[in-house]
């Protein structure tokens, strides 16, 4: 076994070198066995309390676009689920490829699906900032939702107006009273829970993913929008398409699964 705290994690190419990142034995993302899952009865329905209000901005940091919430109080949260404690909504963004055939973090028995939003969260119980949580063992609650492409999503296209105003890397828009509960399947009591990390640096073992199973459509052309978005900023004379911003697959080194569902 490797007794050192600290690994060397892969040289990805939109991270600016190798990175000396903590553990390497819960990483994220993970592919899904869904034979392997074990259900667990005790997995209780998921409850979001989203307040649109606390929704205050979206930009580009050069990896994803983010959309920002007020996180100084508990009035965006998640509780319930695997969760003994109440998490508070700090972000979310998506994870998308070049073409339809790609762009997920997580897979379900290796499928891929064309993109995968992460709504990003921290244990508020225990800590008192984002910053204090990402070093945590169960400091960060983070949902994933599988992206199809299908009929266009009303409650995306808000935030697709707002993307070619921040085209670019750094780009930050004001972006308000957006609620991220239209972006979640109409049932959420069935998804998928282990314990892994952030899928981009710090790469902190700090999460429990939960996984929806069921996925949301958007259109193509939605995707399009995503795909014209820039990694570089106005000044860089090479232009380079926002796409294929997602980690490779991580071992799953004997974790568990949980499912909430048979
Ligand atoms: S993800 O959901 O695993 N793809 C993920 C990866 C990285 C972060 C969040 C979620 N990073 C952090 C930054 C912080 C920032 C925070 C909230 O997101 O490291 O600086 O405050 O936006
Ligand atoms: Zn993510």
């Amino acid at each position: 076994a490797c007794s050192s705290k600290y690994v060397l994690s892969q040289m990805h190419p939109m991270w600016q070198g190798p990175l000396a990142v903590p553990g390497g034995d819960r990483q994220s993302p993970i592919d899904i066995v869904v034979r392997k899952s074990i259900f667990d009865s005790e997995l209780k329905p998921l409850v979001t309390k989203y307040d649109p209000q606390t929704c205050q901005q979206i930009w580009n940091n050069g990896y994803s676009f983010l959309v920002e919430y007020d996180d100084t109080t508990d009035k965006s949260t998640l509780q319930g689920g695997p969760l003994q404690d109440k998490f508070r909504l700090c972000q979310f963004h998506f994870h998308w490829g070049e073409t339809n055939s790609w762009g997920s973090e997580h897979t379900l028995d290796k499928r891929l699906f064309p993109a995968e939003l992460h709504l990003v969260h921290w244990n508020s119980d225990k800590y008192s900032l984002f910053e204090e949580a990402v070093m945590e063992d169960n400091g960060l609650a983070v949902i994933g939702v599988f992206l199809k492409v299908g009929k266009r999503h009303e409650g995306l296209q808000k935030l697709v107006d707002a993307l070619p105003a921040i085209r670019h890397k750094g780009s930050v828009v004001e972006f308000t009273r957006f609620d991220p509960g239209c972006l979640l399947p109409s049932n959420t009591e069935d998804y998928w829970t282990y314990h892994g990390s952030l899928t981009t640096p710090p790469l902190t073992e700090s999460v429990t993913w939960i996984i929806m199973k069921q996925h949301i459509e958007v259109s193509h052309d939605q995707l399009a929008v995503f795909r014209s978005l820039l990694f570089t900023s106005a000044e860089e004379d090479v232009q380079k398409s926002m796409v294929n911003n997602f980690r490779v697959q991580q071992p799953l080194r004997g974790r568990a699964v949980r499912s909430s569902f048979t």
